[in-house]
């Protein structure tokens, strides 16, 4: 083992990684205290070379905020606003038709499609929505609705769950984005997201999804009023939920943006804080595939560093990403197919265009 490792007192971890035995919240406590973030990050590239390789996945992808009018009006959120506010705003049936079809001449293979919690559309208008876009573009994987707006439809459909997805797998939906998880400590919800699915019900609804054969994400907010052991908490939650059900994809740490959030007395994140989110991500969720760099939060010149500190995935190109931009984000608003290559290349990776359960469609 490298006698860096052992300097940064963190020889007894690597032997456990190295047996592929799980990491104790203590392991990862002291991770994440660990002021040595070459030594964190060497151990995540271990994990992360010996999970995928070589590889650094992206995907072709268009995101779609079919409506920003929210009832949780979450403290972080810059995006959710009340029905009635001059920046309220929600898609018709047509304009979400258009904005597919605007972007056809793409080799698009996804579309991922998130709102907040409306109080006034119906269930049908969700139903609608997947038609619409499977309408114009039948091939498309729709990636949509997190576990927040899942029970939001269950309860509007007044239908358990498991029918609702089923009406939902029906009329187009593939998998679940990993939104609306933030922090799952109650203590976190309580002080800024006091009207959400709490998360027990979050898990809930992505373990039924994984039970009704859908696969999906999940994230983690931090970088806000969260503290180490509540991140550490949240981790453990997501790997005893896939220990269960074994339906995640990936996992994304999101870097807080607090301009305009109820938080923007707040700093940003910065660049140690992302990567040891990431580098302690890949670690402690040893039975989560992919572990992704969002570009869009943490910018894509970090991103690609990331792909050396566990990350494998960078998501893709994007484009007219909402939230993140009302939050004062500053990256631009899509990356080229063509720069995603290169940023993935000069990080000495393989680029590996996928499709969103991760076959690879396309090696550069
Ligand atoms: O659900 C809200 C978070 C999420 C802020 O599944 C904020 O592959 C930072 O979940 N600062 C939406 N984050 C984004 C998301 C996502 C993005 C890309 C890929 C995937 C995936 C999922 O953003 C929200 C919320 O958790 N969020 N406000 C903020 N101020």
């Amino acid at each position: 083992m490298n006698s860096f490792i052992q300097q940064a007192g963190l020889g007894d971890i690597f032997d456990k990684i190295n047996n592929a035995e799980r990491l104790s919240l203590e392991d990862g406590r002291r991770l994440y205290e660990c002021p040595d973030l070459l030594a964190v990050g060497w151990l995540a590239n271990f994990v992360r070379e010996r999970k995928n390789g070589n590889q650094a996945f992206f995907i072709y992808n268009q995101h779609i905020n079919y409506s920003n009018i929210c009832t949780n009006l979450c403290k972080f959120c810059a995006f959710g606003k009340e029905k009635g506010h001059e920046m309220a705003y929600e898609m018709s049936i047509a304009q979400i038709k258009e904005k597919v079809r605007e972007r056809l001449d793409e080799p698009i293979t996804e579309i991922h499609m998130v709102g907040g919690i409306h109080p006034e559309l119906p269930y049908s208008y969700y139903l609608a929505a997947l038609r619409a876009i499977k309408e114009v573009r039948p091939d498309v994987h729709i990636q949509a609705f997190t576990c927040v707006e899942i029970q939001h439809l269950a309860d509007l459909a007044g239908k358990p769950l498991e029918a609702t997805l089923e009406e939902l797998k029906a009329a187009g939906l593939g998998s679940l984005p990993g939104g609306g998880a933030e922090v799952f400590s109650p203590r976190i919800r309580e002080l800024t997201c006091p009207k959400k699915l709490d998360g027990a019900g979050w898990r809930r609804v992505a373990q039924t999804a994984h039970r009704c054969g859908l696969k999906s994400n999940a994230t983690m907010l931090y970088g806000h009023i969260e503290t180490i052991d509540e991140r550490l908490e949240h981790l453990d939650a997501l790997r005893r939920a896939q220990d269960e059900t074994g339906g995640f994809l990936t996992f994304i740490p999101l870097a807080f943006h607090p301009k305009n959030t109820g938080l923007s007395d707040l700093s940003r994140t910065t660049g140690v804080n992302d990567l040891k989110n990431i580098a302690v991500a890949r670690l402690m969720l040893d039975n989560f595939p992919h572990i992704k760099a969002y570009w869009v939060m943490i910018g894509p010149k970090l991103a690609q560093v990331a792909l050396s500190f566990g990350a494998d995935d960078m998501d893709g190109t994007v484009k007219e990403e909402i939230i993140t931009r009302m939050a004062g984000g500053e990256s631009e608003q899509a990356l080229g197919h063509n720069t995603l290559i290169r940023l993935i290349k000069e990080a000495g990776r393989e680029p590996v265009e996928r499709d969103t359960l991760y076959e690879a469609l396309r090696r550069y």
